[in-house]
């Protein structure tokens, strides 16, 4: 079976700081009700790249606490201080998390051997396993199917979350690392990868859409693709209504229609106006209200 997750969101209050109650019920309503198979915690959806070191333990802490051993966990541990990311790497496998992630080198460009030490470094003194973060249209970074096989060649290195509209590399990366776990980022995407067969799927929007998801997986295991055509064609309605509103403060606010307290987005991201939290409201009754 396929492998659903869900981007884990940080709750924040109105300054910034982290509203623990509110990540607790996110992760309680992606168990209990989403029923998602996994966490990807500290990811872009984590707002993870605006939080303060000690803000991330803090989340990590909080995120494993909560799901214990009841779904799986990713620990996205990358960051612009490889120091950093080797002590947090360092800190979720003490903490118990099974797999660790780290998005590729930004901000500065760095050459592929400079990449490569980079993702070597981050899982040299830890007993885990790392999935490497490739997001190009946010960090401007694309890798090669022979970069990903220079990589792939440490051990440790046991697959890639795909959030790349690529679809000719993905089928290329796919076919020649069979063994690789590859989860596809992009969920508006979902159903041409897994026309690819990727091994699943992480995302934003599945805090609110994994029922859909799940359904148009089965769907697509079944070999109606007729019916999964069909469940995307309204969750890319549901996510293009999303994206349209702001999509980081919507998918917020949506939860709190919902009654899972999610808080705030840290800023810069968007406080909501108005008309914001009106697009979410519908947004919420057009999609998302059962
Ligand atoms: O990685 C998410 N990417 C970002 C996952 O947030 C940058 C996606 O789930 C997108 O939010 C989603 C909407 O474009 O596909």
């Amino acid at each position: 079976m396929k492998k659903l997750y869900s981007a884990l969101m940080t709750a924040f209050d109105e300054n910034g700081n982290i509203n623990e109650a509110g990540i607790r019920e996110m992760i309680r309503y992606n168990i209990d009700v989403n029923k998602v198979d996994g966490l990807y915690v500290g990811g872009s959806t984590g707002e993870n790249f605006l939080l303060a070191p000690e803000q991330k333990r803090e989340v990590f802490k909080i995120a494993i606490d909560e799901a214990k051993d009841d779904i799986d966990l990713i620990a996205q541990v990358g960051s612009l201080d490889l120091n950093e990311s080797k002590a947090l790497a360092k800190y979720v496998t003490d903490l118990g998390y099974p797999k660790i992630s780290a998005v590729t080198p930004f901000y500065y460009q760095y050459s592929f051997e400079q990449i490569k030490d980079y993702y070597n470094e981050i899982v040299k003194d830890v007993d885990n396993k790392l999935i490497i973060y490739s997001i190009p249209a946010l960090t401007g970074v694309g890798l090669s199917l022979e970069q990903f096989a220079e990589l792939f060649e440490n051990p440790k290195i046991i697959g890639i979350k795909y959030t790349n509209a690529d679809f000719f590399l993905l089928e290329r990366v796919r076919n020649t690392f069979p063994d690789k776990l590859i989860l596809s980022g992009f969920d508006e995407m979902l159903l041409p990868a897994l026309a690819l067969d990727v091994d699943g799927a992480i995302g934003s929007t599945y805090n609110l859409n994994a029922p859909r998801a799940r359904a148009e997986m089965e769907a697509f295991e079944a070999g109606d693709i007729d019916k999964a055509r069909q469940i995307q064609k309204v969750s890319n309605d549901a996510i293009s209504a999303l994206i349209a509103n702001d999509i980081y403060p919507s998918l917020k606010l949506v939860f709190e229609e919902m009654g899972v307290h999610a808080g705030f987005t840290k800023a810069p991201m968007a406080k909501p106006n108005d008309k914001m939290r009106a697009g979410a409201k519908k947004i919420y009754e057009d999609y998302f209200k059962d």
